[in-house]
């Protein structure tokens, strides 16, 4: 097993990453766009990105497939779908978020992308309680990145205060 790629965290817009070779979108399972993160990545790369999601015939739970840049600063874009939290079915919605942070790094390995940025998947509109998605996160980055090797970095881009402060405690543990 090789050491875990360092991460690390950053408040602010994904779209304006220049400094990776891919950022990790949190879509549906159309890949057709929506709001939160996904509309902002869909804005910023324009038509062009739409136009290239069509032809990936979606995109199941906890899976990832990959796309180009577009008009975005960085070349590659993987799209993902996090689990909608119910709290029914803690184990099932944890074991879903951990595979669309494996599946994602899966992707950039299988396609030599060793800088790889991520928003805080589910935690916005899928409602997935954010201390237990900064904790999987974390942990699921760390396990796949040391299994696969071959990472240089992985940066966690977190758009408001309160998600910051999840993700740095759960850095931290
Ligand atoms: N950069 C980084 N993080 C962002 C940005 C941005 N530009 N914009 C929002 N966030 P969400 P989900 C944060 O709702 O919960 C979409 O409609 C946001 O504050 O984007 O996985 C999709 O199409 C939150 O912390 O994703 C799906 O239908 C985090 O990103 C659904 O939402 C994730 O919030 C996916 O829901």
């Amino acid at each position: 097993m090789a050491d875990s790629a360092p991460i690390s965290l950053r408040r602010g817009d994904i779209t304006a990453l220049t400094d990776v070779d891919a950022i990790v979108n949190a879509a549906n399972h159309s890949l057709l766009g929506g709001g939160g993160v996904d509309g902002a990545i869909h804005r910023a790369a324009g038509p062009g990105l739409l136009e290239e999601c069509r032809t990936l015939g979606g995109c199941d739970t906890g899976d990832a497939k990959l796309t180009g840049g577009h008009d975005l600063p960085v070349g590659h874009v993987i799209h993902t779908v996090g689990p909608v939290w119910a709290k029914t079915k803690p184990e099932e919605k944890d074991a879903e978020l951990a595979s669309a942070y494996r599946r994602s790094l899966e992707v950039a390995h299988d396609n030599g992308l060793s800088r790889v940025a991520f928003p805080s998947i589910s935690t916005g509109v899928y409602r997935f309680p954010v201390d237990r998605a900064a904790r999987l996160a974390i942990d699921t980055i760390r396990e796949t990145t040391s299994r696969l090797g071959g990472f240089d970095e992985i940066v966690l881009v977190l758009f408001d205060e309160t998600t910051y402060a999840a993700y740095e405690k759960a850095l931290a543990a």
